[in-house]
């Protein structure tokens, strides 16, 4: 398929520096090449910049950076619906906060196509803050009610043209959610698969009622990973580790079965933060699991069926 590549160097929205670094270690660790090899068309646009953006105060003294995370949100809207009309985009993060422009784009283009929007959140967090309610201040942690079109963004984030349906959104791996964030969270229709419902389900359960409510819905499908949805004992190159991620073949199994479900139309890939990394091992290891949900598998086998 053709693919874009798109290099988001943002880290104004994680709590400490580095994810600038990220799409430059996926870049080394292989991804282009991997998708090449797998038969994938692919464009690189290199790493793109933010729109020119003025200071921006903001009641809650704790919130940083909002300009700056404002102005790459929007910028990254406008790519991500652009790119994705004739390609699958992949963004190369950057921090958690890029997805608050990507999936506004994507549910844009959901839109004119007269299809809705679906987004999987692999992450220990759900991201789920307002800019009032963000205690930490850092805004990787509000993509999700950003989109979901949770109020309280007004003349800060960019105006959202197309909003994100809660019930279409699905979280696995979440460890690790701030007391406001559980609060909305409540009756929101976000669905929140938690990583005791994988040790007592197992992920394949899980994705594959998301996968069957995708395809019954002929819908489009956002993937968002987040380093720390991994184990930090495997992806070390993260500002925020949590313990008790989800470990190697879990992951390949989520991306395996992406794969095969044939749905997904975009993909982030955030928080690398290569300055915590040891010698480049989360970076391959993100690069793989990129690798595997394009298609690449240990033996060939059937096509499945969500349905
Ligand atoms: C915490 C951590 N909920 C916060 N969030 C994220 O700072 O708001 N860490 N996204 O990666
Ligand atoms: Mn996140
Ligand atoms: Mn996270
Ligand atoms: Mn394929």
């Amino acid at each position: 398929m053709d693919v874009t590549l798109v290099g988001v160097p943002i880290q104004t929205g994680a709590g400490r520096l580095g994810c600038e670094m990220g799409p430059s270690a996926l870049r080394i660790a292989g991804l282009p090449d991997a998708l090449r090899d797998l038969g994938h068309r692919v464009t690189d646009l290199g790493n793109v910049a933010p729109r020119p953006f003025a200071d921006m105060p903001h009641p809650n003294a704790a919130v940083h950076h909002l300009a700056e995370t404002a102005a790459w949100i929007e910028t990254l809207s406008e790519i991500a619906y652009r790119e994705s009309a004739s390609a699958m985009p992949i963004f190369l993060g950057g921090d958690h906060a890029l997805s608050a422009g990507t999936v506004a784009g994507m549910a844009r283009r959901a839109q004119e196509k007269g299809k809705p929007l679906f987004v999987l959140w692999l992450d220990a967090h759900t991201d789920f803050h307002t800019l009032e309610s963000t205690v930490s201040g850092n805004l990787h942690g509000t993509p999700v009610a950003y989109f979901t079109g949770r109020p309280g963004f007004d003349g800060y984030y960019p105006p959202l043209l197309a909003s994100v349906d809660p019930t279409r959104v699905t979280m696995i791996g979440i460890r690790s959610v701030d007391p406001a964030e559980r609060q909305a969270l409540k009756g929101s229709g976000v669905t929140v698969h938690d990583m005791r419902m994988i040790d007592e389900h197992g992920v394949a359960v899980l994705l594959r009622d998301f996968l069957s409510r995708v395809e019954a819905a002929n819908g489009l499908l956002h993937v968002s990973l987040d380093v720390d949805f991994l184990d930090p004992g495997i992806a070390p190159a993260v500002g925020t580790t949590v313990p008790g991620g989800a470990t190697f073949r879990e992951a390949h199994l989520v991306m395996e079965m992406l794969h095969d479900s044939g749905f997904v139309t975009s993909l982030d890939l955030v928080e690398l933060n290569p300055f915590l990394d040891e010698r480049g091992r989360t970076a391959t290891l993100m690069a793989d699991l990129a690798a595997s949900l394009m298609g690449r598998q240990v033996m060939d086998r059937p096509t499945q069926d969500f349905s």
